[in-house]
């Protein structure tokens, strides 16, 4: 009787989790702006610890007109050229680094400056998971 209960438990605490997703962003930052441009980039770690695919599709704030997901990607000329990212699709454990050169987000029109010592509030948003708040550290480019 006491191993059905306990196996009866354990059936409860399994079945939520079947489509549990989780995404954990850290090493959250955002270059300052140089000065007399309105463009700004961030960048961060972000992880699905969970047990499926997640899809990020989006990026919403109020410090900037518009944000994106972008790639650096080249082109046939040889050049390095921005893409926008509709979305990426990350899978079950997997990681994906933003950094300069690679996937960043991209901030349009920045209402006020990046300052070094500040900080940066944005979201990002999923296809199938909870959106989730990041607050970036304003830091200068090594
Ligand atoms: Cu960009």
């Amino acid at each position: 009787m006491k191993v059905i209960r306990q196996l009866a438990l354990a059936a409860c605490l399994v079945l939520p989790l079947s489509a549990w997703a989780e995404v954990v962003v850290s090493d959250a930052w955002v270059k300052p702006t140089i000065p007399g441009t309105e463009n700004g980039a961030g960048y961060f770690v972000i992880e699905n610890q969970g047990t499926s695919a997640v899809t990020l599709v989006g990026v919403e704030t109020d410090v900037a007109r518009a944000s994106e997901v972008h790639q650096h990607v080249m082109n046939d000329e040889g050049m390095m050229r921005m893409r926008r990212v509709p979305e990426l699709t990350l899978a079950a454990g997997e990681q994906v680094t933003f950094q300069p050169g690679s996937y960043h987000v991209m901030f349009f029109g920045v209402k006020n400056p990046f300052k070094v010592g500040s900080s940066v509030a944005f979201q990002l948003q999923f296809a199938d998971a909870d959106a989730l708040d990041v607050v970036a550290e304003v830091r200068p480019l090594k």
